[in-house]
């Protein structure tokens, strides 16, 4: 089942540059950052500085290679949302009942996400627009 939104993710150019635009402008600081080589992006998690610490995160994603999900993503469309995750208890559960009603589910077996974490993607066009990531979370808390 899903329990929230888990976070939004946002293709930037240039991860450096925009964490500085983020936390100069909105005062919003990364928890947690990462290069996940599989999916090609060097990333970071972000939260306000002194906001709930249970709010849905907001993460930037920058391409590693012109070719990766987010390279094309910023070729096409160039800055902006990406995705919207949903926290799920078990990503094979959530992706079977999808792909039941009718759903693509992009990878046949979970994949490794943030931080540890496993995820599966719907498809867009099967999804209204919006590129949908599952995400269940791994040992190191939030992703
Ligand atoms: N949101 C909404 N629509 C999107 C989209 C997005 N993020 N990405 C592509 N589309 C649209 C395209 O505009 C295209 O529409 P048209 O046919 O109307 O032009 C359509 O979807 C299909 O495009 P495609 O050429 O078949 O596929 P792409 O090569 O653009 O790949 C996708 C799209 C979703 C399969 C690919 O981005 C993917 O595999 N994403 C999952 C992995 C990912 O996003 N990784 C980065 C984040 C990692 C993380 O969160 O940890």
């Amino acid at each position: 089942a899903i329990r929230r939104i888990d976070h939004v993710g946002i293709a930037v150019a240039d991860l450096d540059e925009a964490l500085a635009f983020y936390r100069d402008t909105f005062g919003l600081i990364a928890e947690h950052e990462e290069i996940n080589e599989e999916q090609g992006v060097r990333e970071a998690m972000l939260v306000p500085a002194d906001g709930d610490p249970s709010t849905a995160r907001l993460q930037l994603l920058a391409p590693l290679r012109p070719d990766s999900a987010i390279g094309k993503f910023l070729d096409r469309t160039g800055p902006g949302i990406q995705q919207m995750a949903y926290t799920v208890d078990d990503v094979e559960e959530t992706s079977a009942e999808l792909r039941a009603k009718g759903l693509r589910l992009l990878y046949d077996a979970p994949r490794r996400g943030t931080a540890g974490s496993r995820i599966n993607f719907v498809h867009p066009k099967d999804a209204g627009g919006v590129l949908v990531e599952l995400v269940e979370p791994g040992g190191l808390g939030h992703s």
